[in-house]
């Protein structure tokens, strides 16, 4: 097996978009809970993505949702932002929480409501323009409840045209990155309810439009990682919603509940090249903080992932392929499975100071004060609203 120190210069290129909704207040359909020092502006959560950033050195970049995120002015968030020492990241789009969207949006039968939720996009392409920012990420909403309802072929037709029109106005170095979810809000089919129907509707759409994976955007015992496989294998993987998921879409912090899963997934990530740092797939998380404070959730989040890339990086594939020739079933496996319980936690501690950081970011976080300082200042944070 490779030693740390063999596989330690790889995880300095490591780069993990946080969200920007995870600063804000959240919860589920049953109570948003406040809690204190939340943010009452995209700039003050772009400074807490920011200390993020300064005590882990993993999240240089923050994405953002628009319409929660919207501005006057996008250069000056852009110059805000780097003076926090981060940057603009993928810009997502929401067609979900309109009444007009209720039965849908680039899918909608209406053509007047398919325009309003293209224009959106449009709005969302200039913002990257402003930004900086490459990727536009879609998730779509629209489904319906009962078998029925809806023509569900005649929307793929609609969706596929609707994204086209979107695709169109991209410019050279942006993409367009289309996230699948197997269900909800809508409860009986969904419009891109899976990696292939993402596949399909992007490889329409040409060498720009990418399929982004969101960890908890599966049915129960879905193999995840040979998904993560597939689409790098086709060149179509654009980017990750890192959360985890338990029950549905949970939205938790990745790699709490199933930290193997996550090592699994870095696994067929470096083994497709996706870590490479010009690999083209962005990392982010999309995850939601309601009873844990959210700073030291996020930190706790990028550790994680860093965590479980460690490990990926320390399987012995020469060691894995030759079992895997021999036919060598267990063999192979033990390979596999002695990196993954290879305990890195003190030599990224080392790695870390080595580079200027602290070596427990979580410990530094809760001793610098940044946590009282944001709790005494900010009275009345936002309040997500799904
Ligand atoms: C949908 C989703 C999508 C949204 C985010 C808030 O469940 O994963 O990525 O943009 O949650
Ligand atoms: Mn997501
Ligand atoms: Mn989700």
């Amino acid at each position: 097996m490779p030693t740390f120190e063999q596989i330690s210069q790889q995880l300095d290129h490591q780069a993990i978009e946080v969200p920007s909704w995870a600063y804000g207040n959240s919860g589920t359909r049953f109570k948003v809970f406040g809690s204190a020092g939340t943010p009452r502006t995209v700039q003050e959560k772009i400074a807490d993505a920011a200390a993020v950033h300064r005590f882990t050195g993993l999240a240089p970049k923050v994405a953002l949702h628009i319409p929660w995120d919207k501005v006057e002015d996008y250069a000056a968030l852009t110059a805000y932002a780097a003076e926090q020492g981060v940057q603009i990241g993928t810009i997502n789009s929401n067609t979900f929480q309109d009444d007009d969207y209720k039965l849908g949006g680039l899918t909608h039968h209406d053509p007047a409501i398919r325009r309003k939720a293209i224009d959106h996009h449009l709005e969302c392409l200039q913002i990257m323009d402003a930004t900086g920012s490459q990727d536009l990420k879609i998730w779509l909403a629209d489904g319906s409840n009962y078998p029925g309802q809806a023509d569900m072929r005649s929307r793929q037709d609609r969706l596929a045209e609707s994204l086209a029109t979107i695709y169109a106005e991209l410019k050279d170095d942006q993409r367009l990155v289309l996230e699948y979810k197997i269900f909800e809000p809508a409860f009986y089919h969904t419009d891109v309810p899976d990696w292939g129907t993402a596949l399909v509707q992007v490889q329409a759409l040409g060498e720009k439009a990418m399929v982004c994976l969101d960890t908890g955007h599966h049915a129960p015992s879905t193999n995840v990682e040979f998904i993560v496989a597939q689409l790098l294998r086709l060149g179509r993987l654009g980017s990750f919603d890192f959360n985890s998921r338990f029950y549905a879409d949970d939205d938790l912090i990745v790699g709490s509940a199933d930290p193997f899963q996550l090592f699994r997934i870095m696994f067929e990530v470096v083994r497709g090249g996706g870590y490479a740092a010009d690999s083209g797939v962005a990392f982010m998380l999309d995850q939601c903080h309601n009873v844990e404070k959210k700073i030291p959730g996020q930190i706790r989040s990028v550790l994680n992932v860093q965590e479980m890339t460690a490990r990926a990086l320390m399987v012995d594939t020469e060691a894995l392929a030759a079992a895997q020739q021999a036919g060598d079933v267990l063999g192979a496996h033990e390979v596999f499975m002695d990196a993954f319980y290879t305990d890195v936690r003190p030599d990224l501690a080392a790695w870390r100071e080595s580079r200027g950081l602290p070596a427990s970011p979580m410990r530094a976080y809760a001793e610098s004060g940044y946590q009282e300082t944001i709790e005494a200042d900010r009275v009345g944070g936002t309040q997500l609203s799904w």
